[in-house]
C-alpha cells in the first residue's frame, strides 16, 4: 500500500483533484471539473451568476456538491486506487458563505447510498445562493460595522483586516437585514471550505485559523470568534457558526457514504480544509521570509509569508493566518484572468497570439496607460467598473494588451509597498502563471526574478501538503514543511524568468505615473498628462 494523498481546490470556477503519492514525491493523478463546461446546467459564467447591477455575485452551494460527486465517479472510471488514499484535504475560495438550516447536519449523518447527493441536500439550503469574493454590494454593511468597532485603525487591529465588501461578515449582516426569516431559519453558516469538508466528514466541519481570517469575525490575535464583531454583524451569530479549528487539525475519518460509494478507506483522515491563498502559500512551497507567490488565477493575488503579526492601516491588505501557524499578508484583485480574458476576447485572439503582441509591443507602452477596472476593484477600492485608457482606445490591440498586463503589475508594486520588505523572488502560480510572457512583464516592473513551477494548481497540491503533514504528525514520523515541499518541488529545475536591467528606470518612472493616475481618476488629483508626454519624450 502506497501513502497517497489527495488535494482538493473548489474555486471559482472549477472543482480540481490532485493525487499525490509520497514515495514516489509524484503526483500521479489530476482532474479538473469545470463548473461551466461540466455542470452546465446551472448556466453560471466563470462558475459565478452575477445578479442586479454587476455588485451582486454569487454561485450555488448544490453545483459545489454536484461536482465533489462528479469528481470521484470519474476517478473510479479512471481507475485511480481510491483506497491507497491515507488523507484528504481541500481548499476553498475565500469569504463565500454557504447558509444551512437544521435539517442539514441530520441528511449527512443519514445519507443514502442509492440517491446522489444533490438529491438528498437540495432541501438544506434556506439561501439556494452563496455570495461569493467577487460580490461588492456590501458598502452599506461595512460601514455600519466599522463604525460599531471604532473606526478603521481599531478594526484592523482586531481583525487583521479592515471590514471589506466580500468578506463573510458584512455579507451575513447583508442576509440578515434583507431577508430576516431566512437568517432565523439558517441553522450554521459554513465558508466554501468548510461546507465541502462537511460534506466529506458527514457532520459540520470546523474551518481552520487561515480561512476564518477571511471573514471579519475572527480575532486576529487570539484566534477566536470576536464577541464584538459577531454582534456588529448580527444577533445569534456564534450560534450559526461552526467551531475554529488550527490548520494542521485532523477532523475526523471520510464520511461511510464516500467510503460505501466509491471505494475509499474507511480509515482515510479528513485535514481542516482552508482557503485557496493559504493553501497556496505552503502549495508554493513559501515557509520563509524573503519571498512573495503572484497567484494568477480568476483572481490576482500577492501573498507572502510572515513571521509576526504585521498590519496594513491603510485597510487594502489583509493578513490571515498561515498554513505553518504563522502569518501571512495579501493583497486581491477582482481584475485578475478575467480582465485578461476581456481583452483576449475583445480582439478574438488566443494565448499564443496574446502573447505575440505582448512581445511586440515595447515594455512602457509608447506611454499607454490603462486603468483596467472591467469589474469592481478591491485594491484600489472602485466599487463602480469602468476602463479608462490614456493616450490610446479600445481598437488598438497592442495598446491593449500591453496596457492591461502593465496595469496589473504596476498596480501590484504599488499597492504592496505597505509590506515593506522587499522580496528577492517571486513564486508565480494560478492559471495564467503558465504563460512566461506575462511573467516576464512581472519579473521586468518588480525587477525581481519570477519562478514558474510545473504545477498552477498549487491550492490543490498546498491542500494535499497539509494532508501529508497531519496524517505524519498523528502517526508520530514527523516530518517538517521542507521534507514534504522538496520532496514534490525540484526548485532546481523550475523556470526562472529573470528582470531585464535595461528597464529599471523605465519602470520607476512608470510606477510614479501610474499612481498619479490612480489619484487623478479616484481621489480628484491632478491631471498628470504632462508627465506622460514626459515620459514618452524620455523612453519613446
Ligand atoms: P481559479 O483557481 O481561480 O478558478 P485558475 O488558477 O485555474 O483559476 O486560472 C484560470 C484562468 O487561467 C483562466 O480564467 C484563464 O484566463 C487563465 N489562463 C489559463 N491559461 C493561460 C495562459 N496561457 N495565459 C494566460 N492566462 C491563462
Ligand atoms: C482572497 C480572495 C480571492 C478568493 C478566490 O482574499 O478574495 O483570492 O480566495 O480565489
Amino acid at each position: 500500500m502506497r501513502d497517497l494523498f489527495l488535494g482538493l481546490d473548489c474555486s471559482t470556477q472549477s472543482l480540481t483533484a490532485l493525487l499525490t503519492d509520497y514515495n514516489s514525491g509524484k503526483i500521479i493523478y489530476r482532474h479538473s471539473i469545470s463548473f461551466d463546461k461540466d455542470l452546465p446546467h446551472y448556466k453560471t459564467q466563470n462558475g459565478v451568476i452575477i445578479l442586479g447591477d454587476g455588485q451582486v455575485i454569487h454561485s450555488y452551494p448544490l453545483m459545489w456538491v454536484e461536482s465533489l460527486e462528479l469528481l470521484f465517479e470519474i476517478m473510479n472510471a479512471d481507475d485511480i486506487p481510491i483506497n491507497e488514499i491515507k488523507a484528504i484535504s481541500g481548499s476553498g475560495q475565500q469569504h463565500g458563505t454557504v447558509y444551512l438550516n437544521s435539517k442539514f447536519e441530520r441528511t449527512l449523518k443519514e445519507l443514502d447510498l442509492k440517491q446522489s447527493l444533490v438529491t438528498q441536500l437540495e432541501s438544506t439550503f434556506p439561501r439556494q445562493t452563496s455570495p461569493i469574493w467577487m460580490d461588492s454590494s456590501t458598502t452599506k454593511q461595512c460601514e455600519e460595522i466599522r463604525k460599531n468597532l471604532g473606526g478603521l485603525k481599531a478594526a484592523i487591529e482586531l481583525l487583521g483586516s479592515n471590514i471589506i465588501e466580500r468578506f463573510s461578515g458584512p455579507q451575513i449582516r447583508k442576509f440578515f437585514q434583507e431577508k430576516i426569516n431566512d437568517y432565523n431559519n439558517t441553522s450554521i453558516i459554513h465558508l466554501v471550505s468548510s461546507f465541502m469538508a462537511s460534506i466529506l466528514l458527514g457532520k459540520n466541519a470546523p474551518i481552520d485559523h487561515g480561512d476564518g481570517a477571511g471573514m471579519n469575525l475572527m480575532n486576529i490575535r487570539t484566534k477566536l470568534w470576536d464577541d464584538r464583531a459577531l454582534e456588529a454583524t448580527a444577533p445569534n451569530l456564534k450560534e450559526k457558526l461552526p467551531s475554529l479549528a488550527h490548520p494542521f487539525t485532523i477532523i475526523g475519518k471520510l464520511s461511510p457514504f464516500f467510503v460505501d460509494k466509491f471505494g475509499f478507506n474507511p480509515d482515510t483522515n479528513l485535514i481542516v480544509w482552508s482557503g485557496d491563498n493559504p493553501n497556496s502559500l505552503i502549495g508554493v512551497g513559501l515557509i520563509e521570509r524573503g519571498k512573495v507567490a503572484v497567484s494568477l488565477g480568476t483572481s490576482d493575488t500577492y501573498f507572502g509569508y510572515l513571521q509576526e503579526l504585521f498590519l496594513d492601516f491603510n485597510g487594502e491588505g489583509h493578513v490571515f493566518v498561515a498554513p505553518t501557524g504563522d502569518y501571512m499578508s495579501l493583497i486581491c484583485y477582482k481584475n485578475g484572468s478575467l480582465a485578461r480574458e476581456r481583452i483576449k476576447e475583445r480582439f478574438n485572439i488566443n494565448w499564443e497570439q496574446f502573447s505575440e503582441i505582448l512581445n511586440k509591443s515595447p515594455p512602457g507602452n509608447n506611454g499607454k496607460i490603462m486603468l483596467p477596472y472591467f469589474f469592481p476593484e478591491i485594491v484600489p477600492q472602485v466599487l463602480k467598473p469602468r476602463v479608462y485608457r490614456f493616450g490610446f482606445d479600445e481598437n488598438d490591440i497592442e495598446g491593449n494588451v500591453r496596457g492591461i498586463i502593465e496595469a496589473q503589475f504596476l498596480s501590484m508594486k504599488l499597492h504592496s509597498e505597505w509590506i515593506g520588505e522587499k522580496p528577492k523572488e517571486i513564486y508565480a502560480t494560478g492559471g495564467a502563471s503558465a504563460n512566461k510572457d506575462i511573467l516576464q512583464v512581472l519579473a521586468n516592473i518588480f525587477n525581481i526574478k519570477v519562478r514558474m513551477f510545473k504545477i498552477t494548481d498549487t491550492a490543490a497540491l498546498g491542500a494535499a501538503f497539509r494532508a501529508i503533514k497531519s496524517f505524519f504528525d498523528s502517526e508520530n514520523k514527523i516530518k517538517s514543511w521542507y521534507e514534504i515541499i522538496n520532496n514534490f518541488i525540484d526548485f532546481e529545475k523550475s523556470i526562472v524568468v529573470k528582470p531585464n536591467k535595461k528597464y529599471i528606470e523605465l519602470y520607476r518612472d512608470m510606477v510614479d505615473l501610474y499612481k498619479k493616475y490612480e489619484e487623478y481618476i479616484l481621489k480628484s488629483g491632478e491631471n498628470p498628462e504632462m508627465t506622460r508626454l514626459g515620459f514618452i519624450k524620455k523612453y519613446f
